[in-house]
């Protein structure tokens, strides 16, 4: 009887111990800690790829990834240059319209993104 209970405690502290695991994973993948306007590189992919914001807003490109990365607009209106894994950079727009933009070491990997001002 007493191994019975034992073993139910054991149980139950293996039970929460895999309950904090699932939730502490869900809240890394919604990105719940991400700042707002806040554009993620990791992968070497942008997350969001698309993000809207309102005019006079900063954007911040913060590297989450082992390698360097760029935000370069194909228009050359910006260009936050190198940043290192674990840096970010901060851009303003102050101009309303959508703007393409790419990594410049990783655009044929795919690393394009746009930012929507409204
Ligand atoms: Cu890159």
């Amino acid at each position: 009887m007493k191994r019975t209970k034992i073993s139910s405690l054991a149980t139950e502290a293996f039970l929460l111990a895999i309950m904090t695991i699932v939730i502490s994973s869900c809240s890394s993948s919604t990105n719940a800690t991400t700042p707002p306007n806040t554009v993620t590189m990791s992968g070497s992919q942008f997350h969001p790829k698309t993000l809207t914001i309102t005019k006079g807003t900063e954007v911040t490109w913060l590297n989450d990834d082992g390698v360097t990365h760029t935000s370069t607009s194909d228009k050359g209106i910006w260009d936050t240059k190198d940043i290192e894994a674990g840096k970010s950079k901060k851009i303003p727009f102050n101009t309303v319209g959508t703007f393409t933009y790419v990594c410049i070491y990783h655009s044929n990997m795919g690393m394009v993104g746009t930012i929507i001002v409204q």
